[in-house]
């Protein structure tokens, strides 16, 4: 199997965490072909990543994947051990990812001063404040997100919490943790897991990759 993924897409960095911390090995990580223009459709209707490539078919969005990865990888179990705990999880990982992290994906052009819609701008970040503050009420305390132990929800919001982090700032409005004591305790201590960490250099190493090509298109 290959996952389509690249550094900086977070809901790749999702998918990638999971393969981590199962410690999966039979799954090549490689480049989108196309991406991120419309021949990656040819590979994936959705033409999005990442995509899980199993040789006679293609599985889209991060969600599934990790779902079709946890029946086929299913220790360690990063889904909860009892139904009643999968849905603590699956609601904190749904949180993550509509709610926070699709937000500010949405709202990436709305960083650019100069071609800023103060509207569309409010509208999403408004929406991104009030994510963030519903997993305040989510998150147990423990360290992890749910159940004192690494699970998918972990996956969503490591990747979340990073576009919180080093992508909100550029829409010059107030930092969403701050009413969100819980979610930023979670943050500290979340980063000091191995799996988290790995992913976080690899979004850090996309960061910087993009900013470079952003300084050299404007110089
Ligand atoms: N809901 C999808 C979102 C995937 C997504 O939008 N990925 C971005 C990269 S992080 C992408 O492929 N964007 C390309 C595009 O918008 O055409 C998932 O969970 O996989």
């Amino acid at each position: 199997m290959k996952l389509y993924s690249g550094d900086l897409s977070p809901y790749s960095a999702k998918v990638r965490m999971q393969i981590y911390a199962k410690g999966i090995e039979d799954i090549e990580l490689a480049r989108p072909p196309g991406f991120p223009q419309a021949g990656f459709s040819k590979v994936s209707p959705i033409a999005r990543i990442p995509a899980l490539d199993l040789g006679d078919e293609v599985i889209a969005e991060s969600e599934v994947i990790s779902e079709y990865l946890e029946e086929l990888y299913p220790a360690p179990p990063l889904l909860g051990a009892s139904p009643r705990e999968r849905a603590r999880i699956r609601t904190v990982s749904r949180i993550a990812d509509i709610y926070v992290m699709n937000n500010i994906f949405m709202c990436i052009p709305q960083g650019r001063r100069s071609s800023r819609n103060d509207g569309v701008r409010d509208l999403l970040t408004g929406q991104t404040a009030r994510g963030v503050r519903t997993l305040d009420q989510y998150l147990d305390g423990t360290g992890f997100a749910v159940g004192g132990e690494l699970s998918l929800a972990d996956c969503t919001l490591v990747p979340a919490l990073f576009l919180v982090e080093n992508v909100t700032p550029t829409f010059d409005v107030p930092d969403p943790l701050k009413d969100a004591p819980k979610v930023a305790a979670y943050w500290s201590a979340i980063q000091q897991n191995p799996h988290a960490a790995r992913v976080l250099v690899e979004l850090h190493r996309g960061l910087e990759e993009r900013r470079e090509l952003m300084r050299k298109a404007e110089s």
